[in-house]
Protein backbone atom coordinates (compact mmCIF):
# COMPACT_ATOMS: atom_id res chain seq x y z
CA UNK A 1 0.00 0.00 0.00
CA UNK A 2 1.33 3.45 -1.20
CA UNK A 3 1.47 5.60 2.21
CA UNK A 4 -0.60 8.91 1.68
CA UNK A 5 0.95 11.51 -0.40
CA UNK A 6 4.38 9.07 -1.26
CA UNK A 7 2.93 9.56 -5.28
CA UNK A 8 2.95 13.26 -4.58
CA UNK A 9 6.40 13.34 -2.90
CA UNK A 10 7.72 11.51 -5.64
CA UNK A 11 6.52 13.26 -8.33
CA UNK A 12 7.31 16.57 -7.14
CA UNK A 13 11.14 15.36 -6.16
CA UNK A 14 11.86 14.36 -9.95
CA UNK A 15 10.88 17.92 -10.97
CA UNK A 16 13.25 19.31 -8.53
CA UNK A 17 15.99 17.21 -9.28
CA UNK A 18 15.87 17.97 -13.68
CA UNK A 19 13.77 21.07 -13.55
CA UNK A 20 14.86 24.38 -12.88
CA UNK A 21 13.40 25.93 -9.26
CA UNK A 22 12.36 28.95 -10.89
CA UNK A 23 8.74 28.53 -8.62
CA UNK A 24 7.63 27.75 -5.62
CA UNK A 25 4.09 25.92 -6.52
CA UNK A 26 1.95 24.35 -3.83
CA UNK A 27 2.85 20.71 -3.20
CA UNK A 28 -0.07 19.38 -5.41
CA UNK A 29 0.78 17.26 -8.51
CA UNK A 30 -2.07 18.01 -10.68
CA UNK A 31 -2.70 14.69 -13.74
CA UNK A 32 -6.21 15.81 -14.69
CA UNK A 33 -8.63 18.32 -15.24
CA UNK A 34 -12.30 19.73 -16.60
CA UNK A 35 -14.00 22.09 -16.41
CA UNK A 36 -13.58 23.75 -12.85
CA UNK A 37 -12.30 20.78 -11.27
CA UNK A 38 -8.50 19.64 -11.31
CA UNK A 39 -7.51 15.96 -10.22
CA UNK A 40 -4.45 15.17 -8.63
CA UNK A 41 -2.02 12.19 -8.53
CA UNK A 42 -3.36 11.40 -5.19
CA UNK A 43 -6.99 10.85 -6.57
CA UNK A 44 -8.09 14.08 -4.98
CA UNK A 45 -10.48 16.83 -6.58
CA UNK A 46 -10.09 20.23 -6.47
CA UNK A 47 -11.59 23.32 -7.21
CA UNK A 48 -9.25 25.33 -9.56
CA UNK A 49 -9.28 28.92 -8.23
CA UNK A 50 -6.50 30.06 -10.39
CA UNK A 51 -7.39 29.12 -13.94
CA UNK A 52 -3.59 28.74 -14.36
CA UNK A 53 -3.88 32.98 -14.20
CA UNK A 54 -6.63 33.29 -16.31
CA UNK A 55 -5.33 31.42 -19.23
CA UNK A 56 -8.37 29.02 -18.51
CA UNK A 57 -11.31 30.51 -18.56
CA UNK A 58 -13.51 28.58 -20.71
CA UNK A 59 -12.92 26.04 -18.39
CA UNK A 60 -10.41 22.71 -18.28
CA UNK A 61 -10.29 20.89 -21.36
CA UNK A 62 -13.10 22.31 -23.21
CA UNK A 63 -14.53 19.87 -25.33
CA UNK A 64 -15.06 21.96 -28.13
CA UNK A 65 -11.41 22.80 -27.86
CA UNK A 66 -10.45 19.52 -27.87
CA UNK A 67 -12.54 18.39 -30.98
CA UNK A 68 -11.18 21.63 -32.78
CA UNK A 69 -7.46 20.76 -32.10
CA UNK A 70 -7.77 17.40 -32.80
CA UNK A 71 -9.53 17.79 -36.26
CA UNK A 72 -6.85 20.73 -37.17
CA UNK A 73 -3.64 18.53 -35.72
CA UNK A 74 -4.45 15.62 -38.29
CA UNK A 75 -4.13 18.35 -40.99
CA UNK A 76 -2.20 21.43 -40.62
CA UNK A 77 -0.04 22.72 -37.45
CA UNK A 78 2.53 24.88 -39.06
CA UNK A 79 4.06 26.45 -41.93
CA UNK A 80 5.64 29.30 -40.49
CA UNK A 81 4.38 32.65 -42.23
CA UNK A 82 6.68 32.01 -45.10
CA UNK A 83 3.57 30.69 -46.50
CA UNK A 84 -0.12 31.42 -46.33
CA UNK A 85 -2.32 28.93 -44.81
CA UNK A 86 -6.15 28.39 -44.85
CA UNK A 87 -6.77 29.54 -41.01
CA UNK A 88 -5.02 32.70 -40.67
CA UNK A 89 -7.31 34.87 -42.58
CA UNK A 90 -9.95 33.30 -40.98
CA UNK A 91 -8.91 33.86 -37.88
CA UNK A 92 -8.11 37.64 -38.50
CA UNK A 93 -11.41 38.32 -39.63
CA UNK A 94 -13.00 36.68 -36.82
CA UNK A 95 -10.96 38.36 -34.32
CA UNK A 96 -10.55 41.77 -35.61
CA UNK A 97 -14.52 41.91 -36.32
CA UNK A 98 -15.08 40.09 -32.44
CA UNK A 99 -13.64 43.03 -30.99
CA UNK A 100 -13.39 46.07 -33.45
CA UNK A 101 -10.24 46.98 -34.73
CA UNK A 102 -8.90 46.71 -38.58
CA UNK A 103 -5.60 44.35 -37.86
CA UNK A 104 -4.19 41.71 -35.70
CA UNK A 105 -0.65 40.76 -35.27
CA UNK A 106 -0.55 37.29 -33.75
CA UNK A 107 2.14 36.15 -31.36
CA UNK A 108 2.27 33.00 -29.06
CA UNK A 109 2.81 34.06 -25.12
CA UNK A 110 1.51 37.20 -23.53
CA UNK A 111 5.18 38.90 -23.20
CA UNK A 112 5.44 38.45 -27.10
CA UNK A 113 2.54 40.37 -27.72
CA UNK A 114 3.28 43.01 -24.64
CA UNK A 115 6.95 43.37 -26.76
CA UNK A 116 5.04 43.61 -30.38
CA UNK A 117 2.61 46.68 -29.01
CA UNK A 118 5.89 48.12 -27.46
CA UNK A 119 7.56 48.10 -30.80
CA UNK A 120 4.31 49.36 -32.88
CA UNK A 121 4.53 52.48 -30.11
CA UNK A 122 7.96 53.69 -30.93
CA UNK A 123 7.33 52.73 -34.87
CA UNK A 124 4.45 55.44 -34.61
CA UNK A 125 6.23 57.83 -32.34
CA UNK A 126 9.21 57.18 -35.12
CA UNK A 127 6.80 57.39 -38.27
CA UNK A 128 3.34 59.26 -37.13
CA UNK A 129 3.86 61.65 -34.15
CA UNK A 130 7.23 62.43 -35.44
CA UNK A 131 9.81 62.01 -32.48
CA UNK A 132 13.91 61.39 -34.00
CA UNK A 133 14.40 57.91 -33.62
CA UNK A 134 15.76 56.04 -30.31
CA UNK A 135 14.11 59.02 -28.29
CA UNK A 136 10.55 57.82 -27.65
CA UNK A 137 9.38 56.88 -24.29
CA UNK A 138 6.67 54.87 -22.51
CA UNK A 139 5.23 55.52 -19.31
CA UNK A 140 3.93 52.10 -17.32
CA UNK A 141 2.82 52.05 -13.79
CA UNK A 142 4.37 50.90 -11.06
CA UNK A 143 3.17 47.75 -9.56
CA UNK A 144 2.88 46.43 -13.42
CA UNK A 145 3.35 43.12 -14.36
CA UNK A 146 3.86 42.67 -18.40
CA UNK A 147 6.05 39.48 -18.53
CA UNK A 148 9.52 38.29 -18.23
CA UNK A 149 11.70 39.08 -21.13
CA UNK A 150 14.84 41.32 -20.15
CA UNK A 151 12.66 44.30 -22.04
CA UNK A 152 10.02 44.15 -20.28
CA UNK A 153 11.10 43.50 -16.47
CA UNK A 154 13.33 46.92 -17.66
CA UNK A 155 10.29 48.34 -16.23
CA UNK A 156 9.18 46.33 -13.72
CA UNK A 157 8.87 47.63 -10.15
CA UNK A 158 9.06 44.23 -8.04
CA UNK A 159 13.21 43.61 -7.43
CA UNK A 160 12.10 39.78 -7.94
CA UNK A 161 10.75 40.12 -11.51
CA UNK A 162 13.99 42.51 -12.25
CA UNK A 163 16.63 41.95 -9.68
CA UNK A 164 20.21 40.63 -11.19
CA UNK A 165 18.98 40.72 -14.86
CA UNK A 166 20.29 44.22 -15.95
CA UNK A 167 21.30 46.09 -17.72
CA UNK A 168 17.91 47.56 -18.46
CA UNK A 169 15.88 48.87 -21.70
CA UNK A 170 15.75 52.74 -21.19
CA UNK A 171 13.15 55.04 -21.96
CA UNK A 172 10.41 53.74 -19.54
CA UNK A 173 8.58 56.37 -16.82
CA UNK A 174 7.18 54.51 -14.19
CA UNK A 175 3.96 56.06 -12.71
CA UNK A 176 1.90 54.97 -9.53
CA UNK A 177 -1.06 53.32 -10.62
CA UNK A 178 -3.95 54.76 -10.35
CA UNK A 179 -2.75 58.35 -10.02
CA UNK A 180 -3.99 60.59 -12.48
CA UNK A 181 -1.85 63.62 -11.32
CA UNK A 182 1.25 62.16 -11.96
CA UNK A 183 0.21 60.86 -15.62
CA UNK A 184 -0.51 64.05 -16.48
CA UNK A 185 2.78 65.41 -15.44
CA UNK A 186 4.46 62.76 -16.89
CA UNK A 187 2.46 63.30 -20.58
CA UNK A 188 4.12 66.33 -20.26
CA UNK A 189 7.64 65.19 -21.89
CA UNK A 190 7.14 65.54 -25.35
CA UNK A 191 8.94 62.67 -25.98
CA UNK A 192 5.97 59.89 -24.12
CA UNK A 193 4.60 57.86 -27.22
CA UNK A 194 2.43 55.47 -25.09
CA UNK A 195 0.84 54.69 -22.06
CA UNK A 196 0.51 50.91 -21.35
CA UNK A 197 -1.01 49.82 -18.38
CA UNK A 198 -3.05 46.97 -16.95
CA UNK A 199 -7.38 47.68 -16.57
CA UNK A 200 -6.77 45.75 -13.28
CA UNK A 201 -2.54 44.93 -11.69
CA UNK A 202 -3.35 41.20 -11.54
CA UNK A 203 0.23 40.30 -9.76
CA UNK A 204 -0.30 43.37 -7.93
CA UNK A 205 -2.83 41.74 -6.20
CA UNK A 206 -6.02 42.24 -7.76
CA UNK A 207 -5.76 46.27 -7.62
CA UNK A 208 -8.49 47.91 -9.22
CA UNK A 209 -7.77 51.72 -10.39
CA UNK A 210 -9.71 54.52 -8.79
CA UNK A 211 -13.24 55.51 -9.86
CA UNK A 212 -12.16 57.08 -13.00
CA UNK A 213 -8.86 56.95 -13.05
CA UNK A 214 -8.88 54.81 -16.69
CA UNK A 215 -11.73 56.95 -18.87
CA UNK A 216 -9.18 59.98 -17.10
CA UNK A 217 -5.70 58.45 -18.29
CA UNK A 218 -7.45 57.88 -21.70
CA UNK A 219 -8.72 61.84 -21.85
CA UNK A 220 -4.84 62.99 -20.73
CA UNK A 221 -3.05 60.89 -23.22
CA UNK A 222 -5.23 61.80 -26.16
CA UNK A 223 -4.66 65.24 -25.46
CA UNK A 224 -0.53 64.50 -25.17
CA UNK A 225 -1.08 62.78 -28.72
CA UNK A 226 0.05 59.20 -26.54
CA UNK A 227 -1.15 55.75 -27.22
CA UNK A 228 -3.33 54.13 -25.03
CA UNK A 229 -2.06 50.68 -24.50
CA UNK A 230 -4.21 48.21 -22.63
CA UNK A 231 -2.73 44.68 -21.51
CA UNK A 232 -5.43 42.49 -21.58
CA UNK A 233 -3.58 39.67 -21.34
CA UNK A 234 -5.02 38.49 -17.66
CA UNK A 235 -8.16 41.13 -17.76
CA UNK A 236 -9.45 40.21 -20.85
CA UNK A 237 -11.45 37.69 -22.28
CA UNK A 238 -14.87 37.83 -20.49
CA UNK A 239 -12.50 37.14 -16.58
CA UNK A 240 -13.58 40.80 -15.66
CA UNK A 241 -17.36 40.33 -17.06
CA UNK A 242 -16.85 42.16 -19.92
CA UNK A 243 -15.15 40.96 -22.97
CA UNK A 244 -12.45 43.33 -22.39
CA UNK A 245 -11.89 45.19 -18.81
CA UNK A 246 -11.79 48.08 -20.74
CA UNK A 247 -15.56 47.88 -21.46
CA UNK A 248 -16.55 48.66 -17.96
CA UNK A 249 -15.23 52.20 -18.56
CA UNK A 250 -16.43 52.59 -22.63
CA UNK A 251 -12.49 52.75 -23.48
CA UNK A 252 -11.74 51.47 -27.02
CA UNK A 253 -7.68 51.45 -26.17
CA UNK A 254 -5.38 52.55 -29.24
CA UNK A 255 -3.63 49.11 -28.96
CA UNK A 256 -5.14 45.71 -27.27
CA UNK A 257 -2.86 42.88 -25.96
CA UNK A 258 -4.25 39.74 -25.26
CA UNK A 259 -3.05 35.88 -24.92
CA UNK A 260 -3.95 33.41 -21.96
CA UNK A 261 -7.11 32.51 -22.66
CA UNK A 262 -7.22 32.86 -26.13
CA UNK A 263 -6.76 29.65 -26.55
CA UNK A 264 -8.86 27.97 -23.11
CA UNK A 265 -5.43 27.33 -22.32
CA UNK A 266 -4.78 24.64 -24.61
CA UNK A 267 -1.71 26.01 -25.86
CA UNK A 268 0.46 29.55 -26.09
CA UNK A 269 -1.28 32.07 -28.67
CA UNK A 270 -1.01 35.60 -28.55
CA UNK A 271 -2.51 38.86 -30.22
CA UNK A 272 -1.84 42.55 -30.27
CA UNK A 273 -5.27 44.36 -32.44
CA UNK A 274 -5.41 47.57 -33.81
CA UNK A 275 -6.19 49.96 -36.72
CA UNK A 276 -3.88 50.48 -39.65
CA UNK A 277 -2.63 53.80 -39.23
CA UNK A 278 -0.49 52.00 -36.02
CA UNK A 279 -0.62 48.16 -37.62
CA UNK A 280 0.45 49.03 -40.74
CA UNK A 281 3.25 51.08 -39.50
CA UNK A 282 5.23 47.08 -39.29
CA UNK A 283 6.18 46.26 -42.94
CA UNK A 284 6.67 42.47 -43.89
CA UNK A 285 10.07 41.12 -42.75
CA UNK A 286 9.99 43.58 -39.56
CA UNK A 287 8.11 41.73 -36.91
CA UNK A 288 7.29 37.89 -35.95
CA UNK A 289 7.65 34.47 -34.75
CA UNK A 290 7.85 31.17 -36.48
CA UNK A 291 4.34 29.57 -34.76
CA UNK A 292 2.57 33.44 -34.58
CA UNK A 293 -0.58 32.69 -36.29
CA UNK A 294 0.02 29.22 -36.81
CA UNK A 295 -3.05 27.18 -38.24
CA UNK A 296 -3.33 25.75 -35.00
CA UNK A 297 -3.28 28.18 -33.05
CA UNK A 298 -5.99 30.23 -35.31
CA UNK A 299 -7.95 27.21 -34.59
CA UNK A 300 -8.23 26.95 -31.78
CA UNK A 301 -8.27 30.31 -30.69
CA UNK A 302 -12.00 31.16 -32.74
CA UNK A 303 -12.93 28.17 -30.83
CA UNK A 304 -12.35 29.66 -27.99
CA UNK A 305 -13.53 33.03 -28.38
CA UNK A 306 -16.82 31.60 -29.84
CA UNK A 307 -17.04 29.59 -26.55
CA UNK A 308 -17.20 32.85 -24.23
CA UNK A 309 -20.15 34.15 -26.31
CA UNK A 310 -21.96 31.04 -26.69
CA UNK A 311 -21.58 30.14 -23.04
CA UNK A 312 -22.31 33.87 -22.03
CA UNK A 313 -19.19 33.63 -19.75
CA UNK A 314 -19.18 37.74 -19.45
CA UNK A 315 -22.11 37.23 -17.82
CA UNK A 316 -21.55 34.45 -15.50
CA UNK A 317 -18.55 36.09 -14.48
CA UNK A 318 -20.54 38.93 -13.68
CA UNK A 319 -23.00 37.37 -11.75
CA UNK A 320 -20.89 34.65 -10.06
CA UNK A 321 -18.23 37.05 -8.77
CA UNK A 322 -20.65 39.69 -7.47
CA UNK A 323 -22.10 36.24 -5.33
CA UNK A 324 -18.54 35.86 -4.41
CA UNK A 325 -17.56 39.31 -2.83
CA UNK A 326 -21.26 39.62 -1.60
CA UNK A 327 -20.97 35.97 0.74
CA UNK A 328 -16.83 36.87 1.38
CA UNK A 329 -17.89 40.26 2.82
CA UNK A 330 -21.06 38.80 4.89
CA UNK A 331 -18.51 36.56 6.62
CA UNK A 332 -16.63 39.49 8.34
CA UNK A 333 -14.12 37.19 9.17
CA UNK A 334 -11.35 38.50 11.39
CA UNK A 335 -8.48 37.27 8.79
CA UNK A 336 -9.80 39.76 5.93
CA UNK A 337 -8.90 43.09 5.43
CA UNK A 338 -10.59 43.94 1.91
CA UNK A 339 -11.89 41.56 -0.71
CA UNK A 340 -11.67 43.20 -4.28
CA UNK A 341 -12.01 42.41 -8.24
CA UNK A 342 -14.38 42.50 -11.04
CA UNK A 343 -15.71 39.74 -12.37
CA UNK A 344 -14.15 36.29 -11.45
CA UNK A 345 -10.76 38.28 -11.25
CA UNK A 346 -10.87 38.77 -7.19
CA UNK A 347 -8.03 39.02 -4.15
CA UNK A 348 -8.23 38.77 -0.45
CA UNK A 349 -6.44 41.00 1.26
CA UNK A 350 -5.70 39.47 4.25
CA UNK A 351 -4.92 40.64 7.98
CA UNK A 352 -1.51 38.70 8.07
CA UNK A 353 -0.75 37.17 11.30
CA UNK A 354 2.87 36.83 9.81
CA UNK A 355 4.35 36.32 6.22
CA UNK A 356 3.42 33.09 5.69
CA UNK A 357 -0.49 33.79 6.75
CA UNK A 358 -1.05 33.72 2.84
CA UNK A 359 0.33 30.34 1.91
CA UNK A 360 -0.97 28.74 5.07
CA UNK A 361 -4.35 29.49 4.45
CA UNK A 362 -3.99 28.46 1.01
CA UNK A 363 -2.29 25.58 2.08
CA UNK A 364 -5.34 24.81 4.35
CA UNK A 365 -8.12 25.54 1.38
CA UNK A 366 -5.81 22.56 -0.71
CA UNK A 367 -6.70 19.97 2.23
CA UNK A 368 -10.40 21.35 1.89
CA UNK A 369 -10.52 21.18 -1.93
CA UNK A 370 -9.55 24.43 -3.39
CA UNK A 371 -6.67 25.66 -5.56
CA UNK A 372 -5.46 29.24 -4.84
CA UNK A 373 -2.05 30.88 -4.61
CA UNK A 374 -1.05 34.19 -2.39
CA UNK A 375 0.48 37.10 -4.37
CA UNK A 376 3.19 39.19 -2.32
CA UNK A 377 2.34 37.19 0.27
CA UNK A 378 -1.05 39.04 2.20
CA UNK A 379 -3.13 38.85 -0.89
CA UNK A 380 -4.89 35.42 -1.93
CA UNK A 381 -5.69 35.62 -6.13
CA UNK A 382 -9.57 33.83 -6.65
CA UNK A 383 -10.01 33.23 -10.15
CA UNK A 384 -11.85 30.21 -11.04
CA UNK A 385 -12.72 29.62 -15.09
CA UNK A 386 -15.93 31.28 -15.94
CA UNK A 387 -18.05 28.21 -16.39
CA UNK A 388 -18.76 27.89 -12.80
CA UNK A 389 -22.06 27.22 -11.74
CA UNK A 390 -23.87 28.25 -8.64
CA UNK A 391 -24.05 25.00 -6.95
CA UNK A 392 -19.94 24.54 -7.51
CA UNK A 393 -19.16 28.86 -6.22
CA UNK A 394 -21.29 28.28 -2.94
CA UNK A 395 -19.65 24.85 -2.44
CA UNK A 396 -15.98 26.23 -2.93
CA UNK A 397 -16.68 29.15 -0.90
CA UNK A 398 -17.89 26.57 2.11
CA UNK A 399 -14.10 25.48 1.27
CA UNK A 400 -12.75 28.58 1.10
CA UNK A 401 -14.48 29.72 4.38
CA UNK A 402 -13.13 25.96 6.21
CA UNK A 403 -9.41 27.05 5.46
CA UNK A 404 -9.79 30.61 6.93
CA UNK A 405 -11.53 29.44 10.11
CA UNK A 406 -9.35 26.68 10.37
CA UNK A 407 -6.70 28.97 10.13
CA UNK A 408 -7.84 31.21 12.43
CA UNK A 409 -8.65 28.76 15.11
CA UNK A 410 -4.90 27.22 15.03
CA UNK A 411 -3.74 30.93 15.98
CA UNK A 412 -5.95 31.56 18.37
C1 LIG B 1 4.65 33.88 -14.44
C2 LIG B 1 2.22 36.78 -12.71
C3 LIG B 1 -0.11 36.80 -13.42
C4 LIG B 1 0.20 39.09 -17.38
C5 LIG B 1 -0.07 40.34 -17.99
C6 LIG B 1 1.47 39.89 -19.71
C7 LIG B 1 1.78 38.65 -19.16
C8 LIG B 1 1.15 38.23 -17.97
C9 LIG B 1 -1.10 41.28 -17.38
C10 LIG B 1 2.83 37.79 -19.85
C11 LIG B 1 1.48 36.91 -17.39
C12 LIG B 1 1.49 35.24 -15.75
C13 LIG B 1 2.96 34.91 -15.92
C14 LIG B 1 3.22 33.82 -14.93
C15 LIG B 1 2.24 34.03 -13.77
C16 LIG B 1 1.21 34.99 -14.29
C17 LIG B 1 1.09 36.23 -13.50
F1 LIG B 1 2.03 36.28 -11.50
F2 LIG B 1 3.36 36.45 -13.21
F3 LIG B 1 2.09 38.10 -12.70
F4 LIG B 1 -1.07 36.34 -14.11
F5 LIG B 1 -0.34 37.80 -12.67
N1 LIG B 1 0.56 40.71 -19.13
N2 LIG B 1 1.12 36.57 -16.24
O1 LIG B 1 -0.45 38.73 -16.23
O2 LIG B 1 2.20 36.65 -20.42
O3 LIG B 1 4.31 35.74 -21.35
O4 LIG B 1 3.33 34.72 -19.30
O5 LIG B 1 2.16 34.46 -21.51
O6 LIG B 1 5.50 34.38 -15.19
O7 LIG B 1 4.87 33.45 -13.30
P1 LIG B 1 3.06 35.33 -20.65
Amino acid sequence: MISQNSLTQAFIEKEETFNAHNYHPLPVVIESAKGVMMHDVEGKDYYDFLSAYSAVNQGHCHPRLVNVMIDQLQRLTLTSRAFHNDRLGAFAQYITDFFGYDKVLPMNTGVEAVETALKLCRRWAYRVKGLADNTAKIIVCEGNFHGRTTGVISFSSDPDSFGGFGPYMPNYILVPYGDINALKEALKDPSVAGFMFEPIQGEAGVVVPPAGYINAAYDACKAANVLFIADEVQTGLARTGKILCCDHFDIRPDIVILGKALSGGMMPVSAVLADDEIMLLIKPGEHGSTFGGNPLACAVAMEALAILKDEEMVLNASIMGELFRDEIKSWRHPLIKEVRGMGLLNAIELNAIDANTGWDICMLMMEEGLLAKPTHGDKIRFAPPLCINRAEMLNALKLIRKGFDTYWDRKH
